[in-house]
C-alpha cells in the first residue's frame, strides 16, 4: 500500500461557518510543521496562523495526534479552517506541495484497519453511520461501531476453536473409549449452543438490514397530474421544475425525503402520454424503468379527468401491496381530502390547496413504521449475512457428520465455518474486497 501522507476536506462543499481538513501520514511533524507558525502538541488544540510561501493563507485551530492514538493509527493532523472553498483549497495546495496526497474516499478508515485499529465491520459501519436513514439505524451502526458485532463473532469464533479441539482430541485418542463417548456428548451439546448463537446473529442481522434500506417510492402518472408538485410539497422547496405545460419532467429525478427522522428516495418521473418527441419518449422509457426499480409507486390521477383507460392499464401490473392512488386537484371538483381503501388505497387531495397532503404523508409513515428493531440490531450488510449462513451452512454439516462419526469431516467444517466468520471481521480479505468496501465511502473519512 501506498503509505504517502493524505489529505482530504473531510466536511461538504459549499459556503459553511468552519470546515475540516483532515491529514494522516507517517512522522507528519517533520513535514509540515512549516505551514504554521506555532508548534502544536499532541492532542491539543492551537489556535494558529497557517502560512504558505511567507503568505498567511488563513487563521486556524490546528489539532496534532501523534501516532498511534489517532483514527488511523498514524500521525494525524485536522485543521479547521473558514468554510471558503478557496481558503480551503488553498491549504489542501499547500499540503500537496509538501508531498501529501489528496486521499481516495475511504482511506483515512482503511488505513486504521490496516492499522488494527478497527476491524471490517467497525469500518463498514463508519461508512453506515454517516450514511444512516433513520435514528434507529444511527443506533444500529453505532452498536457496530462500538466493535459489539465484532464481539459476539469472536465469541462465537471461540467456541469452535474449543470444539474442535475437543473433536480433535477424540480423533488422536481414539481408544479411551469412555472418554470419548463422554466427549462427544459434550461436542454436540456445544455444537447446538454454537448454532443457537448464530442464528441469533442472523435475526439480528436481517433486522439491520432492513433498517440500513431506504425504501423509494416513484411518482408516477398522467402529465399534469401535479407529480412534480406533489414532491415538492413534500421537500418544501421547489425542488423540481412545476409548470402547466405538459411533459415537462422528462427525466426521472430523485430526492431524498426526511420523514419522521426516516429517509426515503422519492422519484419524480416524465408523465406517461403518446409523444413523437423524442426526448420525451426516452424520458418515458426511463419512468418504466424507474417503476420497476422501486418498492412503491405513488400513481397520481387528475380527479377532474378521472381514471383513465391508460391510466388503468398501467395499473394492471400494480397491486394494493405496492401501489398508491392518489386523485389530486380535488380543490376543483369539491370533494373532501380522505382516504378510500378499494382495490388500492385510495388518497384524495389536492397539492395546491395542502388538502390532505397529511393523510398522504402518514401512509407512508404507516410503511416505515414496519421494520422490526431491538436494542442489539446492528447495522448488517449483505455480505454479513451471506458468511453467517455460509458458517451456518458448514455447523449443520459437521451436525451431520458428528451423527454419522465422520468425525474427520466435523473438524473440516469447523475450519470451514471459523474462516467465514473470520471473513467478516477481514481477517484474511482480499485487496479486491476491501477497495469494494473502501470506495463506497466518501472522501475525508
Ligand atoms: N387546481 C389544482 N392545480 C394543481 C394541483 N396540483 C398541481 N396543480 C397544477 O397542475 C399543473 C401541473 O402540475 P405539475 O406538478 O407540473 O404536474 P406533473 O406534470 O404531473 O409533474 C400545475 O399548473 C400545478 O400548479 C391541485 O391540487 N389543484
Ligand atoms: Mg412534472
Amino acid at each position: 500500500m501506498d503509505n504517502r501522507a493524505i489529505c482530504a476536506i473531510a466536511t461538504p462543499v459549499g459556503v459553511s461557518a468552519l470546515g475540516i481538513i483532515r491529514v494522516s501520514g507517517p512522522q507528519l511533524h517533520q513535514k509540515i510543521d512549516s505551514l504554521f507558525d506555532k508548534k502544536l502538541r499532541d492532542r491539543e488544540a492551537t489556535y494558529v496562523n497557517f502560512i504558505h510561501q511567507e503568505k498567511t493563507i488563513d487563521q486556524c485551530v490546528a489539532i496534532f495526534y501523534e501516532a498511534p492514538r489517532s483514527y488511523t493509527g498514524e500521525d494525524m493532523l485536522e485543521i479547521i479552517s473558514h468554510g471558503n472553498s478557496i481558503i480551503m483549497n488553498s491549504i489542501m495546495r499547500a499540503l500537496q506541495d509538501f508531498g501529501v496526497k489528496q486521499a481516495e474516499p475511504g482511506e483515512f478508515t482503511k488505513r486504521a484497519f490496516m492499522n488494527n485499529k478497527i476491524d471490517l465491520t467497525q469500518a463498514e459501519a463508519v461508512a453506515d453511520l454517516i450514511s444512516a436513514s433513520s435514528m434507529q439505524s444511527v443506533k444500529a451502526a453505532n452498536n457496530s461501531l462500538s466493535g459489539q458485532f465484532a464481539r459476539d463473532i469472536e465469541t462465537i469464533q471461540d467456541s469452535i476453536l474449543g470444539l474442535r479441539s475437543l473433536i480433535e482430541s477424540v480423533i488422536n485418542f481414539p481408544e479411551e473409549d469412555d472418554v470419548s463417548s463422554e466427549s462427544l456428548k459434550d461436542a454436540k451439546n456445544d455444537l447446538q449452543k454454537i448454532i443457537l448463537s448464530i442464528q441469533n446473529l442472523q435475526k439480528h442481522s436481517i433486522n439491520g438490514l432492513m433498517l440500513n434500506f431506504r425504501p423509494t417510492y416513484a411518482v408516477i402518472g398522467k402529465p399534469n397530474s401535479g407529480k412534480s408538485s406533489l414532491i415538492n410539497a413534500l421537500l418544501r422547496e421547489d425542488a423540481s421544475i412545476v409548470t402547466e405545460v405538459e411533459g415537462t419532467t422528462r427525466d426521472s429525478i430523485k430526492y431524498s425525503l426526511c420523514l419522521n427522522n426516516q429517509i426515503i428516495n422519492l422519484v419524480d418521473t416524465a408523465g406517461l402520454r403518446e409523444t413523437s418527441d423524442l426526448a420525451e419518449e426516452a424520458g418515458i422509457a426511463r419512468t418504466f424503468t424507474t417503476a420497476s426499480k422501486s418498492e412503491k409507486i405513488i400513481y397520481m390521477i387528475d380527479d377532474q379527468k378521472g381514471m383513465s383507460q391508460e391510466d388503468e392499464i398501467f395499473l394492471n401490473d400494480y397491486s394494493s401491496k405496492n401501489c398508491y392512488l392518489i386523485f389530486n386537484k380535488i380543490d376543483m371538483t369539491g370533494k373532501q381530502a380522505k382516504i378510500i381503501k378499494n382495490n388500492f388505497t385510495e388518497i384524495h387531495m389536492s397539492v395546491k390547496k395542502n388538502l390532505g397532503l397529511d393523510l398522504f404523508k402518514n401512509v407512508i409513515l404507516d410503511d416505515l413504521s414496519n421494520i422490526d428493531y431491538s436494542e442489539n440490531t446492528h447495522l448488517a450488510r449483505e455480505r454479513h449475512l451471506e458468511l453467517l449462513s455460509n458458517a451456518s451452512n458448514h455447523l449443520e454439516q459437521c451436525r451431520a457428520s458428528m451423527l454419522n462419526s465422520s468425525l474427520e469431516i466435523c473438524a473440516e467444517e469447523l475450519r470451514l465455518a471459523h474462516l467465514a466468520l473470520s471473513s467478516i471481521l477481514g481477517q484474511n480479505s482480499s485487496e479486491e474486497l476491501l477497495n469494494r468496501i473502501f470506495t463506497t465511502f466518501c472522501i475525508g473519512k
